[in-house]
């Protein structure tokens, strides 16, 4: 965490210096990263910062510099041209590419930077739509999506860097992404693994007690594939923070709205917050009762998964 927010602090500067063009896009998943790649297609000398949104929220040196692009991300501060797809997100930009309805931002970014008809462009984003809509078909957007997540902070700038000037062909076969694939898929497979040990319900509502290397996001589809119509899922990161994700595969419940009530945002359907404070435990309650009253149960069921597995305890807020 400390050494990606010293390089970029590092390349901000240097940008500065230099006189580049900067973009900050969501470090998350591949629609954030596909936008940096179409930054880099527009803007060959431009810079890239890839960033969470808790850390757009939380960092006076991204919200001090004024960025050419900003994608699916809240608003830093100041910012030239914004694509982004998230309803908690208020629009800020001089120039705003902002449609709650697109399922991807990419899909946003392609117009904002005047790439459409580019092919190379074009597929990208439609790799960029099938993952962020959690409908991946395709090979290559399973390998994508795979390496984006497998990579560090450089790699993926790195990532970035390769889908803007090479065929994705020879980039999904390059030596170095093969290794980040391989990372992640390990990951994956862990956390499909305990998605198929966990029930079917229809509330799906899980504490960690530690936080394991498995995709929590992941998970969530995973259990709403299984029948779970809402999913919450609580993991403790470090001692000061604990993140929460939350999932609905109904009209019903819009997540972001609960999402909003905990400190986070995203979309109606997948949405989480990063909680800050001291003890863990009262976090959990926290966000237990929030979740309780939201879902509308007087009683909530929670699985509390541990290393060796896990066991249903009752909640009663
Ligand atoms: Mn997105």
């Amino acid at each position: 965490m400390f050494g990606s927010s010293v390089y970029r602090a590092l390349s901000i500067c240097n940008a500065l210096i230099a006189g580049k063009p900067l973009a900050l896009c969501d470090i998350g998943d591949l629609d954030g990263l596909v936008c940096a790649a179409l930054f880099k297609m527009k803007y060959r000398r431009g810079v890239v910062v890839l960033a969470s949104p808790s850390d757009v929220r939380s960092s006076r040196v991204l919200r001090a510099v004024e960025w050419t692009f900003v994608a699916d991300l809240p608003c830093p501060g100041k910012a030239m041209l914004r694509a982004d797809h998230h309803a908690s997100n208020t629009p800020c930009a001089k120039e705003e590419f902002y449609d709650p309805k697109a399922p991807a931002a990419a899909v946003l970014a392609l117009k904002a930077l005047g790439l459409e008809g580019f092919r190379q462009a074009e597929r990208l984003v439609e790799l960029a739509v099938e993952t962020d809509t959690a409908k991946i078909e395709s090979g290559e957007a399973l390998a994508l999506n795979d390496a984006v997540k497998g990579a560090g902070y450089r790699g993926k700038l790195k990532l970035a860097e390769m889908l803007s000037t090479m065929e994705l062909e020879r980039v999904l076969s390059s030596r170095e992404v093969k290794k980040w694939i391989e990372r992640y898929s390990k990951i994956r497979l862990a956390t499909e693994k305990l998605a198929s040990e966990l029930p079917v319900v229809e509330y799906f509502v899980a504490v960690f007690e530690k936080d394991m290397r498995i995709s929590y996001r992941h998970l969530s589809i995973l259990m709403e594939r299984k029948g779970a119509k809402f999913t919450a899922i609580i993991v403790p990161k470090g001692f000061f923070l604990t993140r929460v994700y939350l999932g609905s595969s109904d009209q019903v419940h819009d997540v972001s709205k609960l999402a909003e009530k905990l400190g986070g945002g995203g979309h109606p359907f997948a949405a989480g917050a990063s909680i800050r404070g001291y003890p863990v435990r009262e976090i959990v309650k926290r966000v237990l009762r929030e979740v309780a009253v939201f879902t509308g149960q007087r009683e909530l069921k929670v699985y509390v998964v541990g290393k060796h597995g896990f066991k249903l305890t009752l909640f009663n807020p």
